[in-house]
């Protein structure tokens, strides 16, 4: 239960969203779960929770952190709770028929530790057919390295939420090129504070500005892969 007063399972549907926002920001676990259950037994689609309900609730979380309203502490309480919603939402992403598109290796960056952006890319990458290999956090370039020797994936994403971690993509993109390996992957970036223009400027292939993007720039790329090979 949310608290003493309110039975989630009694709110309407715009009032248990509004209400996940409340709790995402309070940082209840269970209340999170409570609701996302609920929103799904009530039909709402999987990907419409997840954004509508955990990332817009994220989204003002990161608002007053930015203004020095919530603190590390109440962020991480906040941050294991969207966990939670994700953890009971991801196998439904996955479990989409989607035909097999192709493999993809994604971690964050070295001196990084934010990963729900790069989880819920993950998730949907496997919900459009994708084998995904997560690195998890705070990858320095072997990491990288030794990944995509070992698992031969299609595309590489890496992940940065810090002005001060992304240019290290252009570290593991340099070191790609010293190789002669550059050529090999598609590399896409993303996080908060990337745009375009940095992703252009690192070498990257593509800046990605959410996870729906991912997912429709994966595939681009994936379809000119395809049409490569047919040609050659
Ligand atoms: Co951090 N933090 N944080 N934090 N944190 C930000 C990023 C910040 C913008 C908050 C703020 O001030 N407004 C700020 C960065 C400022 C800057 O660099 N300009 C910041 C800071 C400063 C810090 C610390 C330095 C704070 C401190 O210690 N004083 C510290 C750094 C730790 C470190 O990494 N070394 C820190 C710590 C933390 C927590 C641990 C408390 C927690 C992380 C928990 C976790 O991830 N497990 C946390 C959180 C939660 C945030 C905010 C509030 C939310 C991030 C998030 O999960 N968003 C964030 C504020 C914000 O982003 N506005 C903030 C939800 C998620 C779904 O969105 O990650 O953007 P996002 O991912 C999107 C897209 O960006 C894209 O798709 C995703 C889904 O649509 N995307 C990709 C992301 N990765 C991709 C990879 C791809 C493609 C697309 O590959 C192909």
């Amino acid at each position: 239960m949310a608290d003493d007063d309110i039975i989630l399972a009694d709110l309407s549907d715009e009032e248990l969203v509004q209400q996940m926002h409340d709790d995402l920001y309070d940082g209840l676990k269970e209340e999170i779960e409570e609701g996302t259950n609920i929103l799904l037994e009530r039909g709402w689609a999987p990907y419409d929770i997840l954004t509508q309900a955990l990332v817009e609730g994220m989204r003002i979380v990161g608002v007053d952190f930015r203004d020095g309203i919530l603190f590390v502490p109440e962020v991480l309480l906040s941050a294991n709770a969207m966990k939670a919603g994700m953890f009971i939402l991801r196998p439904l992403l996955a479990a989409t028929g989607a035909p097999k598109q192709g493999k993809m290796v994604i971690g964050t960056v070295k001196g990084d530790i934010h990963d729900i952006g790069k989880n819920l890319v993950g998730m949907m990458m496997e919900g459009a057919g994708f084998d995904v290999v997560d690195l998890g956090i705070n990858n320095p370039v072997e990491n990288y390295l030794e990944a995509i020797e070992r698992e031969q994936p299609d595309i590489l994403g890496m992940s940065a939420l810090l002005t001060t971690t992304m240019p290290y993509m252009k570290v593991v993109i340099d070191t790609m090129k010293e190789k002669g390996l550059r050529d090999d992957y598609v590399v896409l970036v993303g996080g908060a504070p990337l745009n375009e223009e940095f992703g252009k400027a690192v070498g990257a292939d593509a800046y990605c500005r959410d996870a729906a993007v991912a997912v429709e720039t994966a595939k681009e790329f994936m379809k000119r892969k395809h049409n490569m090979l047919a040609g050659a």
